[in-house]
């Protein structure tokens, strides 16, 4: 299944990927394409787009009617020839209707290369290399081909797609359910046993939450996922759920993402302030407060390979719990 593209993967694909048609064999070429992007992480993850088809079908002058069943999303090679069909799902929105509003959420899932953080960096090229061999690995944004056609028309067979969540989310495990028998989150490899813990009483959903459990002789606490790796220009919502119990009421917490070079060098603008989006703001929340929902949008600066997400508690006391992390990109397709 995953090698049926083998014939087109063979063409080199130049110049705009717009209304084309790639090979003599309509079942495997993808006709009707729509491009976006994704950044490969450490970890799988499911991206997703909000695709409006019947502009793009104006855009390729396709008559007929949107057939929700026939949309395939296909990684593209770096060298712009097509890879294998990912698992994908299109979910219709609210207010659908295949003739008059054919828009939706495709959401498709985004290989980890595993390349641990301390092994990446970014060459001039914009491509990961993995230290200390610098070895190239892939660009930092892989294209991707959301590919569909109209009822009677479609001939391509998706792949299974029975594990596709119905919304996309970079970040890994944010709800804290995937634990192993001793306790540690699967996939958060900052968890630190002697400062944090998983909650299976106090939790925001699911069963899970992470507890920060800040001391006198051990503060600040924080949590931080400190390799996500980002594409300049695109605007990622940022979010978690977040309760404080037994804190001191001087100050309670703090939660930023700051932006990060192809070098790891903290951006800054213009007057060496650090540019950065805050999801608790600097004047923290001095109090206890029950389960409250933080969240910002922020456009990766130009330059921009690298993102830290962190909530940090300046408390001596008392606990700080972190439910449903969540980093998404909705990069709606042009
Ligand atoms: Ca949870």
């Amino acid at each position: 299944m995953r090698r049926i593209h083998a014939i087109v993967s063979a063409l080199v694909i130049a110049g705009a990927v717009a209304a084309m048609s790639l090979a003599a064999d309509e079942t495997v070429a993808p006709k009707n394409v729509v491009e976006t992007t994704a950044v490969r992480q450490y970890w799988t993850y499911y991206n997703e787009a909000t695709v409006d088809f019947k502009k793009e079908m104006d855009r390729l002058k396709l008559t007929g009617t949107f057939d929700p069943a026939s949309v395939i999303v296909y990684a593209v090679n770096d060298d712009g020839t097509m890879a294998d069909a990912v698992p994908a799902r299109f979910i219709p929105a609210a207010d659908f209707d295949a003739s008059a509003k054919p828009v939706g959420r495709v959401v498709w899932e985004v290989t980890g290369d595993g390349i641990f953080l301390t092994q990446v960096a970014v060459d001039d090229q914009g491509y990961i290399v993995k230290k200390p061999e610098m070895d190239r690995k892939h660009k930092l944004a892989t294209k991707y081909w959301i590919t569909f056609d109209v009822k009677g028309k479609s001939t391509a067979a998706a792949p299974a797609a029975a594990n596709v969540p119905d919304h996309g989310d970079i970040f890994p495990n944010g709800g804290f359910e995937e634990a192993n028998a001793a306790g540690v989150p699967d996939k958060l490899i900052y968890f630190r046993p002697e400062s944090m813990s998983l909650d299976t009483t106090v939790f925001h959903a699911g069963k899970n939450s992470l507890r920060l459990n800040p001391s006198a002789d051990n503060s600040p606490v924080n949590f931080s996922v400190m390799d996500l790796r980002v594409e300049a220009g695109r605007t990622y919502t940022v979010s978690f759920w977040g309760k404080a119990l037994g804190t001191e009421p001087s100050i309670s917490c703090v939660s930023e993402v700051m932006w990060l070079d192809k070098n790891r060098e903290q951006l800054k603008d213009d007057k060496g302030v650090a540019l950065t989006a805050s999801l608790i703001k600097e004047n923290y929340t001095k109090t206890d407060f029950d389960w409250r929902f933080f969240e910002t949008s922020a456009q990766a600066p130009a330059g921009a390979c690298f993102g830290i997400f962190y909530v940090q508690t300046y408390a001596k006391a008392g606990h700080v719990w972190i439910d449903d992390m969540s980093v998404r990109s909705q990069p709606v397709a042009k």
